[in-house]
């Protein structure tokens, strides 16, 4: 392996927070937007509430790293993930994709949720091209740190682009899909009687091949036609809120499964970490059940988890795909590590030097079986990052906080971005001798994965890397 940056992307100040997706330039080629602050990230989670000093910017940048537009946007916008959503989507089909983001148009009125909008960007200029009303009423009536948690993402129904709003994930959540004119085409409120809350992420795709796109969410696969649920996993089952739901294609079977770790313990004997068939929504395998009631801390959070393809499963000796999931119990002091056979729910004691909370997946060679980023604390607060092999070795320093793990540009096998806040730099870093494999190019073949990447600005869209 041989770990170089492949571009840098210059935003000429401090940063400590930076999010970026790519964008459809049409015959400009691919741009990277970037979505930063001096301000660091925050959470709208009530311990950690707070307004920002700095403006949250926006900034375009091309192909060769150029900028091709920077916009610095208003103060009322609090900066961070959960308040602050975007998203890139050709929504009037000229071939150039529009930015959407979460505004806000009441000055020093950061929490007035009459005054929220969606605004529409476009990707090229960065000049407006529109907004409405963001139906974000849930912040009257639902605590702070749940009703403060919107994404937006899009894709496709009756072959018409679809924008998706969405408003909470550990309570109520509600839905709004737009079309390209910001009209409603269907708006959709999933109650807490009504199976899962939401996840982190919001993955779009045709997961059931019926022509159009479903989102995830949570544990309810949502049409873009319609919204409603295509199918709700564990429906009767589970109430709460799953931090991890990542789709799983068998490389042999090509069947594809949905792997989850739920936060929420939702009631004493509740199944925390589960695998579902995905087209049938039966459960094939389940682990880790609740010793008593809980939502956060007190009842084994399962916090983080991912799915990498290795080359030696240990009972095997074949290649497999190993699922991991962090258990924090006892008031987050007592952390539990937990590594299985994806596709069966066999533990598997996997040799590795360091705890997997420190590690996330990245085929950065392309030979279809993961090499790691490691972190030198838990990979949620990342920094001086590390490349290692899928045995723990190291094979580069690269530093800075890592903001992103994907496949940018025509770079062959996956790359990932980082940012050092002090040089308000954002680095690309790469594998310059990667190779793609047949394995890693199937892994690939149907769109989901690459699809992801306008979609990052949203949640922790960020690392969904490993699924598929
Ligand atoms: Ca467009
Ligand atoms: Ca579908
Ligand atoms: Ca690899």
């Amino acid at each position: 392996m041989n770990i170089k940056v492949l571009k840098e992307f210059h935003l000429n100040e401090e940063v400590h927070q930076v999010r970026t997706c790519e964008v459809n330039l049409g015959p400009n080629g691919t741009g990277m937007l970037f979505a930063y602050s001096k301000y660091p990230n925050i959470d709208p989670c009530e311990s950690s509430f707070r307004l920002n000093r700095y403006p949250m910017e926006l900034a375009m940048f091309g192909e060769a790293g150029q900028m091709l537009w920077h916009k610095e946007l208003e103060m009322e916008i609090i900066a961070g993930i959960w308040t602050m959503p975007f998203v890139a989507i050709d929504m009037d089909q000229d071939g150039i994709d529009e930015i959407y983001y979460v505004g806000n148009r009441h000055k020093d009125a950061p929490t007035d949720s009459r005054a929220m909008t969606l605004e529409c960007l476009y990707g090229l200029s960065g000049e407006y091209k529109g907004h409405c009303h963001f139906e974000a009423e849930n912040l009257e009536w639902e605590r702070l740190g749940w009703a403060f948690r919107f994404m937006l993402c899009g894709g496709y129904a009756d072959k018409e682009p679809v924008l998706v709003a969405a408003q909470g994930i550990y309570g109520e959540i509600y839905l709004q899909a737009y079309d390209s004119d910001l009209n409603i085409r269907w708006r959709r409120r999933i109650g807490r009687e009504e199976g899962s809350g939401g996840s982190h992420q919001t993955l779009v795709f045709d997961f059931n091949h019926d022509g159009n796109d479903e989102v995830l969410y949570g544990e309810h696969m949502v049409s873009l036609k319609d919204g409603k649920d295509v199918i709700c996993y564990d429906r009767d089952r589970y109430f709460g809120h799953s931090d991890i739901v990542l789709p799983i294609m068998h490389p042999e079977t090509k069947k594809m499964y949905l792997y989850t770790c739920r936060e929420s313990g939702d009631y004493e004997g509740c199944p925390r970490v589960v695998t579902f068939d995905m087209e049938t929504g039966n459960v094939v395998w389940e682990d880790i059940y609740s010793d008593e009631w809980g939502h956060y801390i007190d009842d084994g959070h399962m916090h983080i988890g991912w799915v990498a393809a290795v080359r030696n499963m240990p009972q095997s000796g074949k290649p497999g795909k190993l699922a991991y999931a962090k258990r924090m119990r006892n008031k987050k002091q007592l952390v539990e590590h937990y590594t299985y056979d994806v596709f069966t729910g066999e533990k598997v004691d996997y040799p590795f030097p360091y705890p997997f909370d420190q590690v996330m997946p990245i085929d950065i060679n392309g030979d279809g079986y993961h090499e790691f980023i490691k972190s030198s604390q838990a990979i949620a607060g990342s920094s001086g990052l590390e490349i290692v092999d899928d045995k723990g070795e190291k094979v580069a320093y690269v530093g800075g906080h890592l903001m992103d793990v994907g496949k940018y540009f025509d770079y062959p096998g996956e790359q990932f971005m980082c940012f050092y806040p002090y040089e308000g730099v954002v680095r690309l870093w790469g594998d310059a001798d990667a190779q793609e494999s047949a394995i890693f190019r199937e892994r690939y073949a149907n769109g989901f994965l690459k699809s992801t990447m306008k979609t990052r600005g949203s949640g922790y869209n960020w690392h969904v890397e490993c699924a598929i």
